[in-house]
């Protein structure tokens, strides 16, 4: 598997030298500053390129191009906000990056309500507190009937919950959740963030995959054309958030994505973190049924609690098999290798790092992606690949 690191441009306090001494080979990156689904300029898109390149590294993914909020409740702008789409993937394709990453989760990307929780072991985790979020939820959003999206006791254990906030806490919870994490394509205040939801409240899991499906179908044989391929992250958490349609949560919901479109350019980004969140999703037989179609991976461990809160654990603590998942992309790997597949080597990244010695104090990070907690989760995750693949994949040693 190729080793990548996501890099968020040149204002990123991690520099391309540290993804070097990590040991990463490739990049994975977006503009960052044309987040509003604007198509990007070929100019810029090849100046990130050369940027990257001249470090002596290459750009191998890019994450993401923004999905315009018009194309999630097809309105009358959609068809516009799906030209620009393209338009930035043929700039992307031009530059030479071939495979690219987007999501279709409705008004928030990913969502924690805390950045900091300690670890036992002193160093400090991202994590979804579910009854500080149905806190957030039904009495300080005092989003209109969001009770009738929880269980009674869920209700009453947020009303204790709220009792006990301070206003400090509220606003560390609220500014996790709406007003952005990194890379998050849409910030808010709270007026801002009720209206977005809006658009949503009444729209169906069907009704939203509707609008994925005629999405698939405008921008798959553009990418066929480029030999891009797409790969669709997850949602994350992957249920439902303050009563908005999900699609991107199951294997069902996989199996209907990839068969809206039966073609290679169709795919996914097989992130383990996102999928593990759910219990009844069962990852490595995920990779080998999806297998042929995971085009990009992030590698990462989350732990479940009981009353449906979870932390990101260790890369390789947590629910997931990681030696399971890692050994089923190899053997995809290596299927695609006998079939004489060019797109044979599957590029992973260490997803989220827990925040560890020097970078806790740092004024300047990205939660999620500081330095060390990454290096450490890649030195991890690449102990597992080099050892299977000297024992079970010697076919794919490139050494
Ligand atoms: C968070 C990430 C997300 C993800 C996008 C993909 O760490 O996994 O920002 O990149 O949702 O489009």
């Amino acid at each position: 598997m190729r080793q990548t690191w996501r890099w968020f441009g040149e204002d990123d306090p991690v520099t391309l030298d540290h993804v070097k001494q990590a040991g990463a080979e490739g990049i994975v990156s977006a503009l960052h500053h044309v987040y509003d689904g604007s198509a990007w300029s070929q100019q810029d898109v090849d100046r990130r390129r050369d940027v990257i390149r001249s470090a002596g590294l290459t750009w191998d993914v890019v994450e993401s191009i923004p999905v315009r909020n018009e194309i999630k409740i097809a309105d009358a702008k959609r068809n516009q906000a799906i030209g620009s789409w393209k338009d930035s993937l043929r700039a992307v394709a031009k530059a030479g990056v071939k495979v690219v990453c987007y999501n279709f989760m409705p008004v928030v990307d990913w969502t924690r309500t805390d950045l900091r929780w300690p670890m036992s072991t002193t160093g400090l985790a991202l994590r979804f507190d579910a009854v500080d979020f149905a806190a957030y939820d039904i009495f300080v959003l005092q989003r209109p009937d969001a009770e009738a999206d929880y269980s009674p006791d869920r209700v009453v254990e947020a009303k204790a919950r709220f009792e006990t906030m301070s206003e400090d806490k509220i606003a560390t919870v609220e500014k996790n959740l709406i007003a952005g994490l990194p890379a998050t394509e849409r910030k808010f205040d709270r007026p801002a963030f009720k209206q977005a939801l809006l658009d949503f409240t009444s729209m169906s899991d069907d009704e939203l995959r509707a609008n994925l499906t005629h999405f698939l179908k405008e921008v798959v044989p553009v990418a066929e054309e480029l030999g891009v391929r797409l790969a669709i992250h997850p949602d994350d958490p992957p249920f439902s958030l303050f009563g908005m349609p999900r699609v991107v949560s199951t294997a069902s919901d996989v199996r209907r994505i990839l068969s809206a479109s039966d073609s290679v350019s169709n795919g996914l980004t097989f992130c383990t973190g996102s999928y593990g969140a759910r219990a009844d999703n069962d990852l490595p037989a995920m990779v080998r049924e999806f297998g042929d179609r995971i085009h990009f991976t992030h590698l990462r461990n989350v732990a479940l609690e009981t009353d449906g809160s979870f932390h990101e654990a260790e890369h390789l603590e947590g629910g997931a098999d990681m030696v399971a998942i890692i050994d089923a992309l190899l053997a995809e790997e290596l299927r695609r290798k006998q079939e004489g597949r060019a797109d044979w080597s599957i590029p992973m990244r260490p997803d989220h790092g827990h925040l560890l010695a020097d970078d806790i104090d740092k004024a300047r990070i990205n939660p999620g992606y500081s330095l060390i907690g990454r290096l450490k989760g890649l030195a991890e995750l690449r102990g597992i690949m080099r050892t299977l693949v000297a024992t079970r994949y010697q076919a794919l040693d490139q050494r």
